[in-house]
């Protein structure tokens, strides 16, 4: 038999091979439409707006946005703040993801994820990140208001009864950092972020200047920077305090990615005696090439992540075990729905998460933070802000701080919600920009340092 004979036994004509394919649309052609995720026994949602909200409560620009449905009374909020850029993220928003999304269902998660994530083609960063992730958080919040579940439980429920929080210390002095550290503590906190301002240096996180009065953003105006003396200071800051404060204290730092790479390294050197819990961003996310260089040198454990945007700046780092925490702003990325494959990911390198929760996440945004913490195994701790009246009466249900943990509400969805009207009494007001000290903070010789 030859291969025509053999090719007509199988009842295919030489040359075009028609195997018994149904046709490229589909048995029905229905498969390339999105897929239908209408519970049989509900009526079909529908997307009818989108608004976001740009609020300062605290005098820290938030963008919130609120996804509305057809369902009278059911709507998601969710975190879209990149403080920086916040009205940059409203028009990503208003203009662009919202006429894409009227009309879709929100049930479909995943699958608006995906759509929207390369509906601008070019994709990740700050500001598409951040207006993914107000849509996607707020669908997860209507898909628990839905289903009658908090999001905790819809991400396989809890493995911790609460979600143990770090708060920030800092000080001009040694001295007042102990008593900020102490106060932490006294305040039921195990795990406190210790900073300190270096005389005359536009030290970050030093919270009051060094010249009293002035503020943070103000001193990046007037002083500038210099590695050197932080670097010889912070080691004796750590000493001081384990000396005055003992070594159970969890003991946090942020070096906030300003000291060139191989300061970073020998500062991770010097504070191997104080057995950091960890210490954050050593570099910044153009150097993470080093972190290889310092695996191998250090046992002071390592986190960073706040300022990733793509997953290329985090997968070589995880799967290579090269950090121990993962640091990530939620919405930088997009939201819940890639941070839950992070905090998967990490699972399998031992990786701990930990994410950005300082006071530009909005409450909303610590809501989805804990929502998930609580629902991952290898969660490590969760920075925490202690919300001010204003923030609680614009957003009430805010996470509860008590003795250092963070409990979410029991109700369906984030649990938390948003007087518009309230929020509209704290307009965001760009005077001063917030983010003055970023652009403005330069080396002895004028040349600018990164932040
Ligand atoms: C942190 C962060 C913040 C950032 C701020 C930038 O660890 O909480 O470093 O303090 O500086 O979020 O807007
Ligand atoms: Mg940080």
């Amino acid at each position: 038999m030859d291969r025509r004979q053999w090719l007509q036994r199988l009842g295919l004509s030489a040359g075009v091979i028609s195997l018994p394919f149904v046709s490229a649309g589909g048995a029905s052609g229905q498969e390339t439409k999105p897929p239908d995720v209408t519970p049989r026994h509900l009526p079909p949602l529908k997307i009818t707006d989108v608004k976001t909200i740009l609020t300062a409560p605290a005098g820290i620009r938030l963008v919130v946005v609120k996804v509305l449905t057809n369902e009278p009374g059911l709507y998601g909020l969710g975190c879209a703040t990149f403080t920086q850029r916040a009205r940059v993220v409203k028009t990503a928003v208003d203009e662009f993801l919202r006429p894409f999304l009227i009309g879709k269902n929100p049930l479909a998660i995943e699958d608006v994820w995906q759509s929207c994530y390369v509906s601008s083609y070019w994709r990740n960063g700050p500001v598409l990140g951040n207006a993914l992730s107000g849509v996607d958080m707020a669908l997860w919040d209507i898909l628990g208001k839905r289903a009658g579940m908090p999001v905790f439980q819809l991400l396989g429920g809890k493995c911790r009864n609460a979600v143990d929080t770090y708060r920030h210390a800092s000080g001009t002095n040694l001295k007042e950092v102990e008593d900020a550290v102490r106060k932490a503590m006294e305040a039921g906190f195990r795990h406190v972020r210790a900073q300190i301002g270096v005389e005359g240096q536009a030290t970050y996180g030093a919270g009051t200047s060094a010249v009293k009065g002035t503020s943070e953003t103000e001193r990046a105006r007037t002083e500038t920077w210099e590695p050197r003396q932080y670097t010889r200071l912070v080691p004796k800051m750590f000493e001081h305090l384990r000396v005055q404060l003992g070594d159970d204290v969890e003991l946090l730092h942020d070096t906030h990615e300003r000291i060139p790479p191989i300061l970073a390294m020998q500062l991770c050197r010097d504070l191997e005696p104080y057995k950091l819990f960890f210490l954050e961003d050593p570099f910044s996310p153009e150097d993470v090439g080093y972190f290889e260089k310092l695996r191998a040198l250090t046992s002071t454990p390592l986190a960073m992540g706040e300022l990733f945007n793509n997953p290329n700046e985090w997968l070589s780092l995880v799967s290579g075990r090269l950090i121990d925490f993962i640091r990530i702003h939620m919405s930088q990325i997009g939201g819940l729905t890639p941070a839950r494959k992070v905090a998967a990911l990490c699972e399998f390198f031992a990786v701990r998460t930990a994410w950005h929760g300082p006071g530009d996440v909005s409450p909303v945004g610590h809501a989805a933070n804990v929502h998930l913490d609580l629902a991952t195994p290898n969660f490590g701790v969760q920075e925490s802000r202690i919300f001010t009246q204003a923030e609680q009466d614009v957003f009430p249900g805010c996470p509860e701080l008590k003795n250092g943990y963070y409990y979410a509400s029991d109700r369906p969805g984030l649990g938390i919600d948003l007087n518009e009207e309230l929020a509209a009494k704290f307009p965001i007001t760009d005077d001063p920009p917030f983010d003055m000290r970023w652009g403005n903070l330069r080396r002895r010789d004028g040349a600018i340092t990164k932040p």
